[in-house]
């Protein structure tokens, strides 16, 4: 019967199909409008009422057979297509990387972060505040006077509104004592500005300055804490010394040196490397502080300066130039 005979051809040829495309051809070429079962299903209407009952019967069932047989050999073909998208798309996460550089910080965050470190275990917290200063917190809280040559010191970047870039950290310790009572036993790192450049002189640079007001504080605890701190940063016992000097804001004043080995055989030659003093009792005054209670000091230092001599660098500039193979040297 040409029925089964279609259902044999059909069954074997949607056994045989490699692919989704081939079996909707098959169901197309068997069961489409214009398919071989859907032909059989056409002559019915021209048979006796006996024959088309069996007749029909046979061709709905193969119809229905066939049905199931594509819409199986769909889910298997499925299967697979999805089996091989699975396998052509996998990520093997363990495989080794391309070997991206890592970063590392830059020379002056690391100097800083030490001394901040070593301060930090002295008893001294950090304080911050803004870059943008005016007069009242750079100078004149600090006992510069109007007009005074002590300004020039200082090539001061101004905005021409009256604010200005500051010079140093300083003004970050007069908010402190501004807002709050004593004791006082802080460090104030950051950006300063100055106009100013050349071998050892850059626009931009950074400070680390300490303060420390209480009652009975003297010149000798100034000296010890910075001794500690010297001998802690460079890792090893340094001679150092206090020669005169004057700041504004500190009387005395001092600038520290240390003695310092070169190497190559020749003598050791002292270094200037931070600056010092007992706070002026007019900077106290202006923060609101008795000076005839309290007493304090105060110092400061550069942060590329200790940066140099830490790792023997030579020129100030190379710290910002952005030199990769410069900046690698410090990982
Ligand atoms: C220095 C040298 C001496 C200093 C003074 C102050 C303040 F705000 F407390 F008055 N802070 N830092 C100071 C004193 C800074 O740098 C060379």
């Amino acid at each position: 019967m040409a029925v089964n005979e279609i259902q044999q051809r059909a069954r074997a040829a949607i056994e045989a199909s490699g692919n989704l495309q081939e079996l909707d051809d098959l169901r197309v070429q068997f069961l489409g409008k214009k398919g071989e079962i859907t032909a059989l299903l056409k002559t019915l209407g021209a048979m006796e009422p006996e024959q088309r009952k069996s007749f029909g019967q046979a061709v709905n069932a193969t119809r229905d057979a066939l049905n199931q047989a594509i819409s199986a050999r769909r889910q298997t073909l499925e299967a697979s297509a999805l089996e091989e998208k699975l396998l052509s798309e996998r990520v093997d996460v363990t495989l080794p990387g391309r070997g991206e550089q890592r970063g590392g910080l830059h020379p002056v965050t690391k100097v800083m972060e030490r001394a901040i470190g070593i301060f930090n275990k002295l008893g001294f917290e950090v304080a911050t505040g803004p870059e943008v200063e005016d007069d009242h917190y750079n100078f004149e809280t600090l006992n510069f006077p109007p007009h005074h040559p002590a300004r020039a010191m200082h090539d001061t970047f101004y905005f021409g509104d009256g604010r200005l870039l500051r010079t140093h950290t300083s003004p970050v310790q007069i908010r402190v004592m501004e807002r709050s009572e004593p004791p006082f036993r802080i460090i104030a790192p950051g950006k300063v500005y100055r106009s100013d450049s050349d071998q050892t002189h850059t626009p931009m640079f950074h400070q680390v300055e300490g303060l420390l007001v209480g009652e009975g504080v003297s010149m000798a605890d100034l000296k010890g804490v910075l001794h500690t701190f010297v001998n802690a940063f460079f890792e090893r016992s340094l001679a150092m010394r206090f020669r005169p000097s004057y700041f504004p804001f500190t009387e005395p004043s001092a600038e520290v040196d240390i003695s310092w080995d070169k190497g190559g055989g020749s003598q050791p030659s002292w270094l200037e490397i931070l600056g010092c003093g007992m706070v002026h009792p007019n900077v106290l005054r202006a923060c609101d502080v008795d000076p005839e209670k309290y007493t304090g000091y105060a110092f400061g230092m550069g942060v590329e300066r200790l940066a140099m001599l830490r790792y023997g660098v030579t020129d100030l500039r190379q710290f910002f130039e952005n030199d990769l193979e410069f900046l690698r040297q410090f990982h």
